[in-house]
């Protein structure tokens, strides 16, 4: 399987996020993708190919423009205005039912973010696009007839909807991708990371074009808390396309594989043209921010049991905090996909 990977992520290395009453040290670093891909290179998965580049036409088909211009030109009005170099993060934050965006840029910060843990630093914006690059890379590989491909995209992106981001992400990258592929047939979405992928459904919520199918831990406990509940099903044209599985904690591997059964059959009946996986590995039950119960072997039989649907399938990666576990749970996903690396043949 091919692997889309780009040093650019680097630029982008916030080093606090706010945490209860204070600063602690940011769980998306650069290290993640460092892991990921040593995990990758040892167990032979060598066909690492450099993103292409796009005009911001594919990105704007997903993302407001004038959120777009506010991702590239915020950490400069922040630096302007005296706010701190380790990134732009708002302490105020617009209730969207009731709000109006304000006219200049560094106050729009609480109008476009909606949390306290997704600072912009210098870099964000270019690692951001890049990590969408990554995964239109692979979209556009698919297109071309791959049949699984792997986007190492960083930052993450499924809590990013139209206008708004949070949970680490800036640009939804599996949802930029799916617009893209759904001009060519219906998309399906699978998103196993352990937290609800609310921008994502956002993004597609009525859409029947593209269907949205998570697993995740029930918001009732855990971020992003507001969305991600089981009734939530879609609207007008995408009433009934889209499906939430909220987990209780300390969810093991049958109970897991349970439901991921049952989203593959949601999958199989819509029957799309593509399959896209938001993938997560902050599902391991040694993961700092999740409460699932999975071990590494756990995510071998999630991999066969979405390869088996035989979809040609874009991996994005999304979370994993544990640096330990992160490359070997993705080697593990990723080695079920066949035709497998070794014997591929390419060209
Ligand atoms: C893409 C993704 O997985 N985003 C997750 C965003 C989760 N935000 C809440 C994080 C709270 C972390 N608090 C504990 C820090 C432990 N060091
Ligand atoms: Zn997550």
């Amino acid at each position: 399987m091919k692997i889309i990977h780009t040093e650019a992520h680097k630029l982008h290395a916030p080093q606090y996020e706010f945490n209860k009453d204070r600063m602690t040290p940011y769980s998306e670093s650069p290290t993640r993708v460092e892991k990921i891909l040593d995990a990758l290179q040892k167990s032979d998965f060598t066909q690492i190919i450099t993103p292409r580049q796009y005009p911001l036409e594919p990105i704007r088909a997903v993302h407001d423009a004038d959120y777009i211009y506010y991702l590239e030109n915020i950490y400069a009005a922040w630096i302007a205005e005296g706010g701190p170099e380790a990134g732009a993060i708002p302490h105020t934050f617009a209730l969207r039912t009731m709000s109006k965006r304000p006219e200049k840029l560094v106050n729009q910060i609480g109008y476009y973010c909606f949390d306290a843990q997704t600072p912009i630093v210098q870099g964000t914006y270019e690692a951001a696009l890049s990590s969408t690059y990554c995964a239109l890379t692979a979209a556009d590989m698919l297109l071309e007839g791959e049949s699984a491909v792997y986007a190492l995209c960083r930052p993450p992106g499924h809590h990013a909807g139209h206008d708004i981001y949070g949970g680490y992400c800036y640009l939804n990258n599996a949802a930029i991708a799916a617009a893209r592929l759904s001009r060519e047939a219906r998309v399906a979405i699978l998103d196993i990371d352990y937290h609800h992928g609310n921008g994502t459904q956002e993004i597609f919520y009525d859409s029947s074009r593209v269907l949205f199918v998570s697993i995740h831990a029930n918001p009732n406990r855990a971020y992003p808390f507001f969305s991600g509940f089981a009734d939530e099903h879609g609207v007008g044209a995408g009433s009934g396309f889209n499906h939430n599985f909220p987990l209780e904690a300390h969810v093991d591997e049958g109970r897991y594989l349970t439901v991921l059964v049952q989203a593959v059959e949601l999958i199989q009946q819509f029957d799309p043209g593509f399959l896209i996986v938001s993938f997560g590995v902050d599902t391991f039950r040694d993961d700092p921010l999740g409460d699932f119960d999975l071990s590494l072997e756990s995510f071998s039989h999630i991999g066969e049991r979405i390869a088996r649907m035989r979809f040609p399938t874009l991996l994005a990666q999304e979370g994993g905090y544990n640096l330990q576990a992160l490359g070997e749970g993705v080697v593990k996903a990723l080695s079920e996909f066949r035709p497998t690396r070794k014997t591929e043949v390419y060209e």
